[in-house]
């Protein structure tokens, strides 16, 4: 429908603007402050639904699923974006992905979708990792 690509282009654009804000901050790969650093600090509320000491996970504020999760490291060191990280972040990224996993199987236990967009072309608008537990109703397939 034409509110869907209205949702898709803002979304869209969103992402071109973080990604404009992300290349035009420092060199170094740290990237601009974030949301995340808010709700991290606990300036910002969110609804967590899990939390040890490497990774926090809470409820998207703009789902686009009955069950909408976004899986984060609480120290992003310079992980902006999937494709920044290094080989020492391997357990890290294991273990977000594990986290990922058994958020979506105790919420959605008919099946369940994780996403990471990474970049511009992949719509990040947010440059702190983070992964996405979709699911609560049958999902399409191929994503936009
Ligand atoms: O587009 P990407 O993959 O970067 O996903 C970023 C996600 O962060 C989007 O689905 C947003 O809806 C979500 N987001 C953004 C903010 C936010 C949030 N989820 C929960 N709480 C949030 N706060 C407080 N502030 C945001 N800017």
């Amino acid at each position: 429908s034409s509110d869907t690509k209205l949702a898709m282009s803002s979304e869209v654009d969103k992402a071109k603007d973080a990604a404009a804000a992300y290349k035009s901050s420092d060199a170094d790969g740290a990237g601009p402050a974030t949301a995340f650093d808010n709700i991290l600090s606990g300036k910002w509320p969110s609804d967590k639904v899990y939390e040890d000491d490497t990774a926090l996970a809470f409820r998207d504020i703009n789902p686009q699923a009955p069950v909408h999760v976004l899986v984060i490291p609480k120290i992003r060191d310079g992980l902006t974006k999937l494709s920044c990280a290094r080989e020492d972040q391997e357990a890290l990224l294991g273990h977000l992905v594990y986290v990922a996993q058994s958020v979506g199987k105790k919420e959605c236990p008919e099946g369940f979708r994780l996403v990471i967009n990474d970049g511009e072309h992949g719509a990040q608008s947010v440059y702190h990792l983070h992964i996405h537990v979709l699911g609560g109703r049958q999902l399409g397939w191929p994503p936009g």
